[in-house]
C-alpha cells in the first residue's frame, strides 16, 4: 500500500511501520492517523504478520500533534472530535492487536507520539531517546490513551509529576521506571528490534494472543474471575497446532517450530 506519512515493511513475519516525516520530527497530522487506522486495518487482517513494529524515520521517535496544523485549524479547535476520529481509534487498534506490538523508540517521544509508544505492548529504546509528556507545556491533558497507560506503569503520583511537569525524561531513566523494556545503544537498536520482534514472530502466535488477551483482562478482575478466564482462554490454547508442536518438541528434545496455527 502506498503511503504519504508512514513507511511500511515486511521481513520474517515482522511487519515495520515507521513513521515517515523526519523534517517534523514526525509530528502527527490528519494523514499519520489516517495512515496508520489503514495500515493497523490491513495488519490485523493479514495472517502473515506476527508482530509489528512501530518506529520513526531521522532523529524523532514521535513528537505527538502537528502544531503547526494545529495552530492553522479553527480557534478554538475541537479537540474532543480530532482525538475521537484521529488517535483514539489508533490506540484501540495498537492495543487488541492479536500479534505483539513493539515500539523501537529511536529518538524523541512526545505529546501523542510518546503516547503511540505506549499504546505498544513492549517499548525498546536507544539509549538517546527521550520522553517527555509535553502536554503540561500547552495546557492540554495527556492523551491518546496517556492517562491511562501511564498511571498502570508507574502509579498515580509519578504520572502526575511526568503530567504536570513535562520534563525531559532519559532513556535510563525511562528504564528505571518501567516505561520501557529495554535500552540499548543507539547504533544497535535497528539490529536488536529486529531480533527482538523475530523472535516474537516465529513465537505460538494464538498463545501470545491469548496471553496478552489474559493480561490486558487481569488489571480489571478480582482473582476468582481471572482463573476462570484463564480456564476459558487455555482450552482454546489447548486447540492450537503450536501447542502440540510444543510439547511433542519438548518430548523429542528439539526446538519447537511454531507455525501460529
Ligand atoms: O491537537 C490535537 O489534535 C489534540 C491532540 C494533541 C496530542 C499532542 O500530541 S499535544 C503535544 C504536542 N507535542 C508537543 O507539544 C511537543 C512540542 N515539541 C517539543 O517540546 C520539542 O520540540 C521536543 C522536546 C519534542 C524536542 O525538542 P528539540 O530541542 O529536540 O527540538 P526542537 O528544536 O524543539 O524542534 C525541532 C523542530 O521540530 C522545530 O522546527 P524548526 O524551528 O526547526 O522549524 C520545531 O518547531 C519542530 N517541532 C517539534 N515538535 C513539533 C514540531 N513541529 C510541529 N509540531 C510539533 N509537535
Amino acid at each position: 500500500m502506498a503511503y504519504e506519512t508512514i513507511q511500511v515493511s515486511d521481513a520474517e513475519h515482522v511487519r515495520t511501520v515507521t513513521l515517515n516525516r523526519p523534517k517534523e520530527l514526525n509530528a502527527v497530522d490528519q494523514r499519520v492517523t489516517r495512515e496508520l487506522q489503514k495500515e493497523l486495518r490491513s495488519i490485523s487482517r493479514d495472517a502473515s504478520v506476527r508482530c509489528v513494529v512501530l518506529t520513526g524515520a531521522g532523529r524523532a521517535f514521535c513528537v505527538g500533534q502537528d502544531l503547526k496544523e494545529a495552530a492553522a485549524a479553527e480557534q478554538p479547535p475541537d479537540l474532543t472530535s480530532r482525538l475521537r476520529d484521529g488517535y483514539n481509534p489508533v490506540i484501540l487498534q495498537l492495543r487488541s492487536l492479536a500479534i505483539p506490538t513493539v515500539a523501537s523508540i529511536n529518538g524523541v517521544a512526545a505529546g501523542a507520539g510518546w503516547s503511540l509508544a505506549l499504546a505498544c505492548d513492549l517499548r525498546i529504546a536507544s539509549a538517546a531517546a527521550t520522553f517527555v509528556s509535553a502536554f503540561g507545556k500547552i495546557g492540554l491533558v495527556p492523551d491518546s490513551g496517556m492517562t491511562w497507560t501511564l498511571p498502570r506503569l508507574v502509579g498515580e503520583a509519578k504520572a502526575l509529576e511526568i503530567a504536570w511537569l513535562s520534563d525531559v525524561i532519559s532513556a535510563e531513566q525511562a528504564l528505571e521506571w518501567g516505561l520501557v523494556n529495554r535500552v540499548v545503544p543507539a547504533d544497535e537498536l535497528a539490529a536488536e528490534t529486529r531480533s527482538w520482534a523475530e523472535r516474537l514472530a516465529r513465537g505460538p502466535t494464538q498463545g501470545f494472543a491469548l496471553t496478552k488477551r489474559a493480561i490486558h483482562a487481569a488489571l480489571g478482575r478480582d482473582l476468582e474471575s481471572q482463573l476462570a478466564y484463564e480456564a476459558m482462554l487455555q482450552g482454546v490454547a489447548g486447540r492450537t497446532r503450536d501447542y502440540q508442536e510444543g510439547v511433542t518438541a519438548f518430548i523429542q528434545k528439539r526446538k519447537a517450530e511454531f507455525t501460529g496455527e
